[in-house]
């Protein structure tokens, strides 16, 4: 594989969802989407793979075993399939790679493999899983946890974007079913492996590919500061009741709680009502996200923050409630097949992340490992997030070895 190789095939889709902003703006059941998807089809078509949709509008390329697959004699012929692949979605003005790079390096590693001539004794299936970053409707990796049957399908039928769209009703649009979401343990329990490859996030991995040891606790959480609305210019500040005030104090309150706990919180969304320059707000709604490294400082930094924030609300005569809208507790990848995979690989870094993945959820049923492709600045979830064409292309290598290994 070399690097021209992998651009050709990259830049089929980088025009696709793409904003001025130079970030994607690539949404679950989006036309984005949809075109992304049309695109995945054509490449299985390409390469005479089977295309097939799961109930929870997952995306498959399916290299089935062609039927004289060699077994070897005695050997019990188990046919349970190696799965690869990522999401396509975005977070909104997100980078590039973060999801999309796992599916077309999963293509070219299918072109490696055949280029070499080998012969599967299992199935490998490209997979492009759906809402994994949570962007249009809140729950990151929808499309793994409903196949998992980790989120209730009533409820996920129901969650809402932005514009108040279900996903029920964006589904339908875009002609797919939101009656049949639900758990699948058959696929599940078809799968004797799943291998994820994505761009690193952040600024740890110094060679071109990594293998992850785990993924680190996380969640996200829903916050509302409830207020008197009223006028900015006739209401004396010692009558005022501004959520806007308890609000502004979170925000520092979690960065002090996350830095004396040694973990990470962030607070980038915030929607205010009525959202007008002159209007004191009656409610400010915002998510929390934290994550750390592990779950005593994850519950230490949710705890502090919470008490302190109880705190001023009331210092400020306000309403704030908090609750959780997805919680990952730690993923520590399979031990062997992640010592598999770095010996296999010639010994690359073994690292862990503080992102979330479908991976992270798959771990739990299925042998899982994911490898990493050196990021150099380290920047996701923003337009300037990258890797070279040189470090995707030995990710493409490396996701062939791997798929080799497992499968063949
Ligand atoms: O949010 C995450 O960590 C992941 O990129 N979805
Ligand atoms: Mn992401
Ligand atoms: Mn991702
Ligand atoms: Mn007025």
């Amino acid at each position: 594989m070399d690097a021209s190789g992998f651009r050709r095939l990259w830049d089929e889709i980088a025009g696709i969802g793409l904003a001025d902003t130079g970030g994607c703006l690539r949404f679950s059941w989006s036309a984005a989407d949809l075109a992304l998807r049309d695109w995945f089809d054509a490449q299985a078509a390409e390469r005479g793979l089977r295309v097939e949709t799961d109930r929870n509008g997952n995306r498959y390329a399916w290299w089935d075993l062609a039927p004289e697959a060699v077994v070897p004699p005695g050997a019990a012929p188990d046919r349970r399939a190696v799965l690869t692949g990522s999401h396509f979605d975005s977070v909104p003005h997100g980078g590039a790679y973060d999801g999309p790079l796992g599916i077309v390096s999963a293509f070219l590693a299918v072109d490696e493999l055949r280029a070499a001539g080998a012969e599967p004794k299992r199935p490998i299936v490209i997979g492009a899983f759906t809402e994994e970053e949570g962007g249009r409707f809140g729950v990151p990796c929808l499309g793994t946890r409903l196949m998992a049957g980790v989120v209730d399908s009533d409820r996920a039928r129901a969650l809402t974007d932005p514009s108040g769209t279900t996903l029920a009703d964006a589904m339908r649009e875009a002609g797919a079913d939101p009656d049949a979401l639900g758990p699948d343990p058959e696929r599940l329990a078809n799968l004797s492996a799943f291998v994820e490859l994505h761009v690193e996030q952040g600024r740890s991995l110094e060679a071109p590919v990594g293998v992850a040891s785990a993924i680190w606790p996380h969640g996200r959480w829903r916050m509302t500061f409830t207020g008197a609305g009223d006028h900015a210019g006739t209401t004396r500040l010692p009558d005022r009741r501004d959520p806007m005030l308890t609000f502004a104090f979170a925000v520092l309150a979690a960065r002090k709680e996350a830095r004396l706990a040694g973990g990470l919180a962030t607070v980038g969304r915030v929607e205010a009502v009525p959202n007008a320059t002159n209007a004191i707000a009656s409610q400010v709604t915002a998510w929390l996200d934290s994550r750390a490294p592990d779950e005593a400082v994850l519950s230490e930094i949710l705890t502090g923050f919470e008490s302190k924030v109880a705190e001023r609300a009331k210092r400020d005569g306000t309403g704030f409630t908090i609750s959780p809208e997805s919680e990952t507790p730690i993923v520590e990848f399979d031990a062997s097949l992640r010592d598999r995979l770095a010996d296999l690989l010639g010994g690359v870094p073994v690292l862990p992340t503080g992102a979330g993945h479908d991976a992270g959820v798959l771990a739990a049923h299925v042998p899982t490992a994911m490898l990493f492709v050196r990021n150099p600045t380290g920047v996701s979830h923003a337009p300037g997030e990258g890797a070279s064409d040189e470090d995707c292309a030995a990710g493409v290598e490396a996701l062939a070895a791997v798929l080799r290994d497992l499968a063949c």
